[in-house]
């Protein structure tokens, strides 16, 4: 085996230590940062999540801080969804699109003032990207990643274990709404929200150097919910079909391919970067759809870091981008990014690198 070696460019999160005194087997990398991978038992952090309640270091989800008297003509600069309706203290889920309308990330923004927003990015740098926008239409605004990193509790007993901390207000907070707190003198928000179906909030922590205590605060608060540490789980979000830009997503991916049309809002101004493309695009019609896919088998199948092709009448038509054991499906499942001739409850045969090919029928997301 081989170790990731040490370097100042791979960051370290606040919650490092405590991740590691809980016993964190493995790490990726996302935005130069290490993310918590798991902790040695994936099936029993899975049923964590969906029985109980689970804490995720994500403070991977770094934050694009946008202030100053054009903040808001920005923040609409960047996303093709409409803000007008944006309230402050609210979130929405966006997708931020290039020139050619590529979606190139897709955060959640935090409208936290009118002149101050939060975009809670995926992974690719949205830091050079608002600042470059910013300078090329002379706009008057400051950009930077501020001192934030999410911890996510998730799971239907996140409630419980999160209004213990903070108090019953939690229980009025709405679906991607938040509200600033304090809680040990640590600052933080406080959201409704978290990439996984079960329910839950993220804790946005103000103060790097408090990592550890929030961790333990959050821990002694789940003791009698039996809370355990978890990370993102791919089981999870692929049954609920939760989209991980990109690994499922290519440099030619547009919203309209992976069930984000939704989120695009074609009156927006025309100066929003992507727009002209994104109205071309849905008059024509996108040449590919994201489709569950339903494997053949009873073997599970270990997480795959290259996409798979996926054939039809002995023509590639597209790729399986990320694939897992459903522990409640009792099947291993998948993404397809398929072309648009493929339809729904279709056979096709994956084609995996080492050359084996698996029969799936194709399915309709959510698969849960
Ligand atoms: N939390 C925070 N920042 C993030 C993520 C997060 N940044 C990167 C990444 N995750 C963003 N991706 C998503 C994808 C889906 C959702 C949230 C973040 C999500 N979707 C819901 C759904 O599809 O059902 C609801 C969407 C809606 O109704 O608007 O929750 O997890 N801080």
């Amino acid at each position: 085996m081989f170790e990731i070696s040490p370097t100042t460019r791979l960051r370290r999160s606040p919650y490092f230590e405590a991740t590691v005194a809980d016993g964190v087997k493995g790490f990726s990398s996302y935005n130069q940062m290490l993310m918590p991978t798991g902790y040695g038992n994936p099936e029993i952090e899975y049923w964590r999540l969906i029985n109980g309640v689970s804490q995720w270091d994500v403070a991977i989800e770094r934050q694009v801080e946008i202030t100053g008297p054009d903040a808001g003509r920005l923040a609409q600069i960047l996303t093709p969804r409409d803000l007008s309706t944006c309230l402050v203290n609210q979130g929405k889920y966006v997708a931020l699109c290039n020139h050619s309308g590529t979606i190139i990330n897709d955060p959640i923004l935090l409208k936290l003032a009118d002149d101050r927003f939060w975009f809670s990015i995926a992974d690719s740098n949205i830091l050079f990207w608002a600042r470059a926008v910013a300078a090329e239409r002379n706009l008057d605004v400051d950009i930077i990643e501020p001192d934030v990193s999410p911890l996510a509790v998730q799971g239907p007993k996140a409630e419980a274990v999160v209004t213990a901390i903070f108090g019953n207000w939690i229980r009025d907070l709405k679906f991607f709404w938040f509200r600033e707190a304090e809680i040990e003198g640590i600052p933080l928000m406080v959201a409704k929200s978290g990439w996984s179906r079960q329910g839950g909030y993220e804790l946005y922590l103000m103060d790097e150097t408090r990592g550890v205590d929030l961790w333990n605060i959050v821990r002694e608060a789940g003791r009698p919910h039996d809370i355990g540490p978890g990370n993102p789980n791919m089981c999870e979000r692929i049954e609920s079909g939760l989209l991980s830009w990109g690994a499922d997503t290519d440099d030619e991916c547009n919203p309209f391919e992976i069930g984000l049309g939704k989120y695009i809002d074609q009156d927006v101004d025309d100066d929003v970067v992507g727009i002209e493309a994104l109205r071309n695009i849905a008059a024509q019609g996108p040449k590919r759809h994201q489709l569950g896919l339903k494997l053949e088998g009873a073997t599970p199948m270990s997480p795959h870091a290259v996409w798979f092709d996926v054939y039809a009448h002995g023509r590639k038509v597209g790729d399986m981008t990320n694939g897992v054991w459903s522990y409640r499906m009792k099947q291993n499942i998948g993404f397809g990014l398929v072309s648009t001739d493929i339809e729904i409850g279709q056979n096709v045969e994956i084609h995996k690198e080492d050359g084996q090919v698996i029969s799936a029928l194709t399915c309709a997301l959510p698969f849960i």
